[in-house]
């Protein structure tokens, strides 16, 4: 077995730690220049040129309870929000934030922090903040920053211990105290020490994050790691057997990369008959030759800068007593054509971690597990250098079971391997169930419960059977639920469903869901 290198993951500072480091820059600048400690903080979580997450800390420094508070601010350039969390906002540059119902009310000493995404067009700035806990002094170390890796903040410091508190409130509500408040899914890949991934659109598809800044912004605050839905597929990037077609699927990583986000490569070899390039399925030469130059070539392109790869998606049919399914390059290679993949990719960019990938191996379908088993097995006794298997997961509402899903990651943890969640989506609607489909015509608040602990319950079951040191990470199949594949999966068409995270039509705008906050819970173990 290889060696790993470091994941990405764990080099990327967490906002955590940049607002820390922001948070110490701005304690040394107050006490060098007299000042009191800053009542509204301004930091900069997360930037990349043309979009940025940025928070607002409200401290209340004064010697009273509060039971609401404002805070404004207009930019001078052309940064514009396009989304909010933790607070009421108004207005359109200027911005007036309130605070929402259940964080208003701050005892002396405490703070609230509400955040939002914007878009930016090279320069992210950082305004001065005005508001009844800020008033009194001006912002401090203003300035903008365009770096995609640092954070920066700023204050306005509370001049007098006055302000505007008004008289304690017997509100229940109770208060924000930075990141880690409650289930809230603030930056969803901070709560993990492994990747927490999205697929997504590119290149020239439909829906491509690249030209809805909306996307960009979600996928940077939340995600740490991406998998192309489609255009890292064979017939992408190998539409001819001397032609390879990068460009999309570049334009993909180097977006990431000045995200300081992971790519999760999806996937060198799938039978699905329209990945496959017609060229392939009439190639007369040395086929087996033929497949390690078309690995070879692809790992090597993107080496260094894929954090993993599905090296072989869904090569088993659990109807055949050889458990391989009879693909073009079954038949043309035999059973080797799987280990020579990993051989080959592992020789190309050792330090890309490798899986064999494949749906329905969950535990519902324990024949499809065994043989699941038989093969990773066999790739084992020979000496083949796989790094884990990754579980799509497309899985139901209520199938399989999480006790299923605990035995086939235990399998493949006895084994030494990692478990990736490489493809999941929840929907609602189970064309399989005995009850009448579909079970749920709208997305009404108790179908979004029941969703939610259903997220929180397979994610849970994850952090539960798998150690950390064996955690691939955790993807969601599409962003918005308008995105996702089944809505257009032959068994569901016509029937509306909702299996995402996130809510959003084809253009937004998008919401966050309960879901998100179910995967928030499980990562942080309540
Ligand atoms: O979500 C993908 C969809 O847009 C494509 O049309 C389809 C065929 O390429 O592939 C879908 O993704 C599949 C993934 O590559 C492998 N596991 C099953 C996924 C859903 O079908």
């Amino acid at each position: 077995m290889k060696n790993f290198n470091i994941p990405k993951i764990l080099q990327r500072p967490t906002p955590l730690l940049r607002r820390l480091s922001g948070a110490l820059a701005l304690t040394i600048l107050g006490t060098s220049a007299g000042n009191a400690i800053a009542s509204c903080e301004y930091t900069i979580n997360n930037d990349w040129g043309s979009g940025f997450v940025a928070s607002v800390q409200v401290s209340n420094d004064t010697a009273q309870a509060v039971s609401s508070w404002q805070v404004q601010w207009q930019y001078s350039g052309d940064n514009r929000l396009v989304h909010h969390w933790s607070s009421e906002l108004s207005g359109n540059n200027p911005y007036v934030a309130s605070n929402a119902d259940w964080n208003g009310t701050l005892q002396p000493g405490q703070t609230a922090e509400f955040g939002f995404q914007g878009t930016a067009s090279g320069i992210v700035e950082i305004p001065q903040l005005t508001g009844s806990l800020c008033d009194g002094g001006s912002s401090s170390s203003g300035g903008s920053s365009s770096s995609s890796s640092s954070s920066s903040s700023s204050s306005s410091s509370s001049g007098s211990s006055g302000g505007t508190s008004s008289s304690s409130s017997s509100s229940s509500g109770s208060s924000s105290s930075g990141s880690s408040s409650g289930a809230s899914a603030e930056n969803l890949y901070s709560l993990a020490s492994f990747p927490i991934g999205v697929a997504v659109s590119a290149g020239n598809e439909n829906r491509s994050f690249l030209s809805l800044p909306e996307k960009q912004v979600s996928i940077a605050q939340h995600f740490s790691q991406l998998t192309a839905g489609n255009i890292m597929k064979m017939s992408y990037l190998h539409p001819q057997e001397n032609t390879y077609d990068f460009a999309n699927a570049d334009q993909l990583v180097d977006w990431a990369e000045t995200s300081g986000i992971g790519i999760h490569g999806h996937t060198f070899i799938w039978h699905s008959d329209y990945q496959v390039p017609n060229w392939m399925k009439n190639y007369s030469g040395d086929f087996q030759a033929m497949l390690n130059t078309h690995v070879t070539t692809i790992a090597e392109h993107f080496a260094g800068r894929v954090d993993s790869w599905d090296v072989v998606n869904e090569a088993i049919d659990e109807n055949q007593s050889s458990c391989y399914r009879n693909s073009l390059f079954y038949q043309r290679a035999g059973s080797d054509y799987l280990s020579e993949a990993f051989f080959a990719a592992d020789a190309a960019d050792p330090g890309a971690e490798l899986y064999y990938n494949d749906y329905d191996t969950e535990g519902g379908n324990g024949n499809k597990l065994n043989c699941l088993l038989q093969i990773v097995d066999g790739l084992l006794a020979d000496g083949v250098p796989i790094d884990g298997v990754g579980f799509q997961m497309h899985v139901q509402i209520d199938w399989p079971s999480t006790s299923q899903m605990r035995t086939a990651f235990q399998a493949i943890v006895d084994r030494g391997l990692k478990v990736k969640i490489t493809e999941l989506d929840v929907p609602v609607n189970n064309p399989y169930a005995s009850t009448p489909f579909p079970q749920h015509t709208s997305y009404t608040p108790e179908v979004a419960a029941l969703q939610k602990a259903r997220y929180k319950a397979i994610v849970a079951t994850y952090m539960d059977v798998v150690p950390p040191q064996q955690r691939g990470g955790i993807t969601v199949w599409g962003l918005w639920d308008g995105d996702s594949w089944l809505l257009d999966f032959n068994s569901r068409q016509g029937v509306d469903d909702w299996p995402l995270l996130f809510n959003g039509p084809a253009d937004g705008p998008y919401e966050e869901k309960a879901a998100l906050n179910g995967v928030a819970e499980a990562l942080l173990g309540q």
